[in-house]
């Protein structure tokens, strides 16, 4: 496995950059090592020398670096490490920047409930993962800031009008950047309620790439298979609805499914019952309520003690019981086929994962005080390209805990991690000058930044490995700095 100090990442994943000019290069390669030595959303408190700081806010704020190239670059690396499989996760999902922008000045648009008016961007993002779900990069970014109203008519405005295109135009991102780099390897993507829409549908089915979208809302079948000939009129009797359909269907399996924890629901064991079948759905277009059909196959997961309802701490009341009416292009011949299915699936929650490091733990990137949607863009990407390296770190050291730490770690952060965990090792620990393996590091890392494993229970998350490689980073800069006084970078 490569050696991966931050130096060497940030060359990997932004070194082909195309900024039309290898000084940028060359500043983007060092802002990113930086910003994975050192994550944080605020620009001034990630470059600690003035040049840096400097150099960042030129190179953020110039015109002549568009965030296009900063993303392809990253998208790049990515497909360059999916070329290895023969297929990749995708998960693709929304989110919205919160950002501050108290005095409406800034070309952002409203996020959330517009009642409520606060500002920020806009972003449909996706993420690739290796077959064993470790996180291999970026796969696209769709940026935009909301307009000014919401128009009525929602339903018969074309879909150009609506969100809904940014979403595909992601499916298209990926589909076209995966061609180009990784022509051997297909997309399968993930894609939550939200990504239940016709056009997208449709979209993906046309990608050539494999897709798992969770339904939304009950969909009608059609009971004949083809779009009847002037289907204007369509007789009513012979609709049918897909989840009365799927409760008629016999169960295939009962599975346990690891549910991870959210919100203020803990981690559990799921005991589910899941249901198939290869279905044609009935849609219409609503601009001109021409029929259309499409055939998918169904995987309908459902949990045991459905009905049971918690209050969660917004007092909505909620049901915990996991129902997944999957919609995919996947087969479902064998067990085993079914099974990729529903565990492709559970591959989704990990782009909330990364969108938490992003958001939050690692990178905080609504901190940053960026005043113009180009720059924070420019900004966000950065930070998006470390904090998925941290979710795969993360990864990496559950999956594969007796790798060694040099895996990740350069030698000179082993190093300061073995003097820095003998200064505060606990009494009865005996800390060897050999390398630890990757979960130890990990450990030890996560308790530089406040790990205690108490608070959780479970292995250690993404903020505190976020907070404990930055003390890292210091630690071994500074060791760097007396033991070869003279080598800078
Ligand atoms: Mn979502």
């Amino acid at each position: 496995m490569e050696q991966r100090s931050c130096r060497a990442w940030a060359v990997e994943e932004f070194g082909a950059a195309q900024l039309g000019d290898a000084r940028r290069r060359a500043r983007l390669i060092t802002m990113a090592t930086r910003v994975a030595q050192n994550p944080g959303g605020h620009v001034s408190s990630v470059f600690r020398r003035s040049a840096e700081r400097q150099g960042a806010y030129d190179f953020l704020e110039s015109k002549h670096v568009v965030a296009e190239a900063i993303l392809t670059a990253a998208v790049d690396a990515t497909n360059r490490r999916a070329a290895d499989f023969p297929f990749v996760f995708v998960p693709l999902d929304g989110t919205s920047l919160n950002l501050a922008d108290l005095a409406r000045a800034k070309d952002f648009g409203s996020v959330g409930s517009r009642e409520r008016g606060a500002r920020g961007l806009k972003v449909v993002d996706a993420i690739a993962l290796a077959p064993d779900g470790t996180p291999l990069g970026i796969a696209t970014m769709k940026w935009w800031a909301r307009g000014q109203r919401a128009s009525r008519n929602r339903g018969l405005r074309p879909a150009a009008e609506k969100e809904l295109q940014h979403w595909l135009d992601a499916v298209e991102a990926v589909t076209d950047s995966m061609k180009r780099v990784a022509p051997d390897t297909r997309a399968w993507f993930q894609i939550d309620r939200e990504g239940d829409a016709q056009y997208l549908l449709e979209k993906l089915a046309a990608s050539g790439g494999l897709f798992t979208v969770r339904s939304q809302s009950d969909r009608k079948l059609s009971t004949t298979g083809t779009v009847l000939p002037g289907a204007g009129r369509h007789p009513e009797k012979r609709r049918r609805y897909l989840r009365p359909y799927m409760y008629r269907r016999p169960p295939v399996a009962h599975e346990l499914l690891e549910v991870p924890a959210r919100g203020d629901q803990p981690a559990r064991l799921a005991c589910v019952v899941i249901r198939t079948a290869s279905v044609v759905l009935h849609m219409c277009e609503k601009l001109t309520s021409k029929h259309r059909t499409l055939p998918l196959n169904i995987v309908w997961v459902c949990e045991y003690g459905r009905g049971e309802r918690a209050r969660s701490r917004s007092g909505k009341t909620t049901s915990r019981a996991l129902d997944w009416m999957l919609m995919t292009n996947h087969s479902i011949d064998t067990l085993e086929d079914i099974r990729a299915v529903v565990h492709g699936y559970t591959q989704r929650w990990r782009i909330e994962d990364f969108h938490r490091a992003w958001k939050k733990g690692a990178c905080n990137v609504e901190t940053s005080q960026l005043r113009a949607r180009e720059h924070v863009v420019k900004w966000a990407t950065v930070l998006a390209a470390v904090a998925i390296r941290a979710e795969r770190l993360k990864h990496l050291s559950r999956e594969q805990p007796h790798a060694p730490a040099t895996t990740e770690l350069s030698p000179r952060e082993v190093e300061a991690l073995i003097l820095l965990k003998r200064r505060y090792r606990k009494k009865n620990e005996e800390i060897g000058d050999q390398t630890p393996d990757l979960e130890t590091a990990t450990r030890w890392i996560a308790e530089l930044g406040g790990y205690t494993g108490r608070a959780s229970g479970g292995p250690p998350g993404t903020t505190t490995i976020a907070r404990g490689l930055a003390h890292l980073h210091i630690a071994a800069e500074t060791l760097d700095a007396i033991k070869s006084p003279s080598r800078s970078d």
